[in-house]
């Protein structure tokens, strides 16, 4: 049976990341996989995150499943994070979270709640988005279709043509939003273009499904969501799909979750059933550890301040670099304008250079970015930044 299977390509950005391991240049940079690192290349644990694992070693009882929805405490504070502690949907009792193996967990158990709601269901992407929302859609039966976003050329966004082809969009499809850090252009929507899409999303009766994976990398933990939390205030159903493994670290941990707001508290109970039922067919309950560790960071003032000050020191890390690069950039490279990295915002922005220039880059240099020209911000240091620059202008010559 078996011998009947072709094998399949490798995820791009994941065979950068072997690739990068592999290399033996002692000047090599990784700028391809999505993980925050320091100013030594690193991806340390986060403080607050050991402090909470020793209170978990010590005081876990148990080891007995913890039921499909995982820990309701850490469901609890996640609302609270995403949505603000008395955001009118979590007074009205019309959210229902359920924790998640991951924000790609998340995506799935969405992916398969869309198809019970609707067989049907399109669901609209930005062009051009993270590889993975595709093939997640696709893998539930969904049909994937996208709508305009990043304007290449101008390295902003092309606004009126989103409003155009949402303008489009029926009833019955699903329009998926990053809420902040647009994976992979760093470009985000305005409180201005958040209302307007919001009074789009109103007036076609589309479902919003908002992935939020870098919530306190771009401005703030609550500006980072203030798109969301708009669209949950003005509109009757909101699908949101979170991840913990940036902005707690908790990367292999697998943490994340699903959160669905119904028109009310009784359509909630039942999205709420449907929702449990989509997870007990793909793997019945999630595992324990990252839910303990971000529910216990939450429920502790002293832990919660620690998390935010080493939240803090990352999005400062990675904001000081994308001036710094543009800087260096625009030094260096004469007649080219790397401006736009200063206005786009979490880990990535598009270097905007070709296919051979990027080869250039990883064979010459051993510098790894993703073949779209997408680059990891966090993975430039103060000790690589000139190399950097300086290959950039060099194959750009
Ligand atoms: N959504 C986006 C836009 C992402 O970039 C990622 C990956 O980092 C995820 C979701 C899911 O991340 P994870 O499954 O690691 O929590
Ligand atoms: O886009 C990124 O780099 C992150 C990490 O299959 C990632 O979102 C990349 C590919 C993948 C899973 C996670």
């Amino acid at each position: 049976m078996f011998s009947q299977l072709k094998p399949l390509p490798t995820d791009p950005i994941l065979g950068l990341m072997a690739a990068f391991k592999a290399d033996t240049n002692a000047n090599k940079i990784d700028l391809g996989v999505g993980v925050y690192k320091d100013e030594q290349g690193n991806t340390p644990v986060l403080k607050a995150v050991k402090k909470a694992e020793e209170f978990r070693l010590a005081n876990e009882t148990s080891k007995s499943y913890i039921g499909l929805a995982g820990n309701l405490d850490y469901c609890q504070k996640m609302e609270e994070l995403l949505l603000g502690n008395a955001h009118p949907a979590l007074l009205a009792n019309r959210v229902r979270t359920a924790q998640t193996p991951g924000g790609t967990g998340s995506l799935r158990v969405a992916a398969e709640f869309i198809k019970r709601c609707n067989d049907n269901a399109t669901v609209w992407v930005t062009t051009p988005t993270w590889a993975n929302h595709i093939s997640l859609f696709e893998a539930a039966g969904l049909t994937v279709k996208e709508y305009p976003y990043y304007d290449y050329e101008k390295k902003g966004l092309l606004f009126d043509e989103m409003v155009n082809a949402l303008s489009q969009i029926p009833a019955g499809d699903v329009v998926l939003l990053h809420a902040c850090c647009h994976n992979p252009s760093g470009m985000d929507l305005n409180a201005e273009q958040w209302q307007t899409v919001t009074d789009i999303a109103k007036a076609q009766g589309f479902t919003v499904l908002i992935d939020i994976a870098y919530q306190g990398f771009g401005t703030s933990l609550d500006e980072d969501a203030a798109g969301l939390r708009l669209l949950a205030s003005q509109v009757e159903e909101l699908i949101i799909c979170s991840s913990c493994s940036k902005n707690f670290g908790l990367y292999r941990d697998r943490i994340g979750a699903c959160s669905i707001i119904s028109k009310d508290a009784s359509a909630a109970d039942v999205s709420n059933s449907v929702l449990l039922s989509v997870v007990r067919s793909i793997y019945s309950m999630p595992p324990a550890h990252g839910a303990d560790i971000v529910s216990t960071i939450l429920s502790s003032s002293e832990l919660t301040t620690m998390w935010h000050d080493e939240l803090d020191e990352m999005r400062s890390r990675i904001n000081e670099f994308r001036s710094l690069l543009k800087e260096k950039l625009n030094d260096k490279c004469h007649g080219m304008d790397f401006s736009f990295i200063e206005r786009q915002h979490g880990m990535f922005s598009f270097l905007g250079i070709n296919k051979e220039q990027i080869e250039r880059l990883q064979k010459e240099y051993s510098i790894y970015i993703v073949g779209s020209s997408r680059v990891n911000v966090a993975g430039i240091s103060h000790a690589n930044i000139d190399y950097f620059a300086d290959a950039v202008a060099e194959v750009t010559k």
